[in-house]
């Protein structure tokens, strides 16, 4: 048979455990690194894996010689605030000054300034933004990414919202999960009404199940926002109308919401970074995947990150995620977020690939889609221009993707070098 394309001459292939659930514990330590690998195409589905010397016996339409560099499954952004208006740089001065996070936004900045931006922009802006935030990640080597709501709070804005990223969804080749957060802050005028307003969002979930809007529904359980009581009662109602669900958890304070995710069977539980013991203790009895963002730590400045090393050795499953925002976490590049992982919450290289591939899928219901490679999976990888695959998170704050695939098509390549004018 002639294949469609023909990757060969891989130094390296990077080949996460196929599972049908999420990796958790020693599993997550384990990572299958072929050594002089190719793997071959057709129909966009990955039809054959094996050894450079036996890919020299099939022929192929077309072929790609990687010389020796490394290849593997697309990356997977689990957590992202991908659609929004405006930006916030002004607020970098008052975190410089000490203002906290949430007294930002108790003072009606924070995500109530994207808010309003975002109301005031029309589809077509906030279309145009997300794209090029989009293709941005695309470029660092990601072919699969939820993206939240949670940046209008009023039915008008939120369908917005979820209208943008099915937008995306028809016109880029990429996995994107579309994730409802209506739940994300208390607007203005619902002080001390947060349950008539929470009641508001969860009357929009017929309408949001019917344009087929979003399969995830997701709650910011934080001190000043939801309780853990409310997250409870939120949580369920999505559960009862169909919908996945994820939550904000235990980010700022440990209000339990790492335990209430893992009791009520969430695809994932995020942020965790002042979870409890007993919070750690329960993702371990449960399939929840626990989702970290220690960018989103990095640049809020906390000097402690979430407790990735007891959670992996206490047998939890762990993603890797941007939680790229306008607010808290500024950048769409998960290859930064490898390297924070490795310096800050102390994962090995094996930990960290298993994060942004397969447990990264799992945590949005792609497990057994996106994540892996093997015969039969969708074609999504990536050829980095590195020696090794210890080097991405090693060599940090740049982008080692040299191309990027999607269905086995292309869908990105690096500039060559020689852009450079010289005189
Ligand atoms: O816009 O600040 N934490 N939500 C919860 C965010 C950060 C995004 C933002
Ligand atoms: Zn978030």
């Amino acid at each position: 048979m002639t294949y469609d394309l023909l990757v060969y001459n891989i130094g390296q292939l990077i080949l996460p455990k196929c599972s049908s659930k999420p990796l958790k514990g020693d599993e997550m330590k384990e990572l299958l690194v072929k050594e002089k690998a190719a793997f071959a195409i057709s129909d966009g589905k990955v039809a054959w894996i094996g050894s450079d010397g036996d890919a020299q016996h099939l022929t192929a339409r077309e072929t790609v010689n990687v010389q020796g560099k490394v290849v593997s499954p697309g990356l997977v952004d689990p957590h992202t605030h991908l659609v929004f208006g405006g930006s916030r740089e002004h607020e970098l001065a008052l975190k410089q000054a000490g203002v906290p996070y949430l007294e930002i936004l108790a003072r009606g900045g924070g995500i109530l300034s994207s808010v309003e931006a975002t109301k005031k922009a029309t589809l077509e802006e906030l279309m145009m933004k997300a794209s090029f935030h989009l293709e941005r990640m695309i470029s660092f080597g990601v072919t699969a990414v939820e993206a939240k709501s949670g940046y209008g709070l009023d039915r008008e804005t939120e369908l917005k919202q979820l209208r943008v990223t099915k937008q995306l969804q028809e016109r880029y080749p990429v996995q994107l999960v579309s994730t409802f957060l209506g739940a994300h802050a208390v607007p203005s005028g619902y002080k001390g009404s947060e349950a008539l307003f929470l009641d508001e969002m969860i009357d929009l979930l017929d309408e949001i199940k019917e344009e087929q809007l979003a399969e995830y529904v997701d709650i910011f359980c934080e001190t000043g926002v939801f309780t853990l009581d409310q997250s409870r009662n939120f949580l369920r109602k999505a559960l009862d109308k169909g919908f996945g669900i994820k939550i904000h958890a235990d980010e700022i304070d440990p209000l339990g919401g790492t335990e209430l995710a893992a009791s009520l069977g969430a695809a994932s539980a995020d942020h965790l970074v002042a979870a409890s013991d007993h919070g750690i203790n329960s993702l371990s009895e449960s399939e929840t995947v626990a989702v970290l963002l220690p960018g989103t730590t990095f640049y809020l400045g906390k000097d402690h990150y979430a407790r990735a090393r007891e959670m992996i050795d206490g047998g939890a499953a762990v993603a890797l995620a941007t939680d790229f925002n306008p607010g808290s976490c500024v950048t769409e590049n998960l290859q930064l977020i490898m390297s924070l992982a490795a310096l800050k919450l102390k994962m090995t290289a094996e930990e960290i690939w298993n994060a942004v591939t397969v447990n990264a899928a799992f945590a949005i219901g792609k497990g057994t889609e996106a994540g892996t490679l093997e015969p039969g999976k969708q074609a999504d990888f990536v050829i980095w221009d590195v020696p090794n695959y210890l080097y991405i998170p090693y060599h940090y704050g740049v982008n080692h993707a040299e191309q990027v695939y999607c269905k086995g098509n292309k869908l990105w390549e690096r500039a060559a070098y020689g852009a450079v004018q010289l005189s």
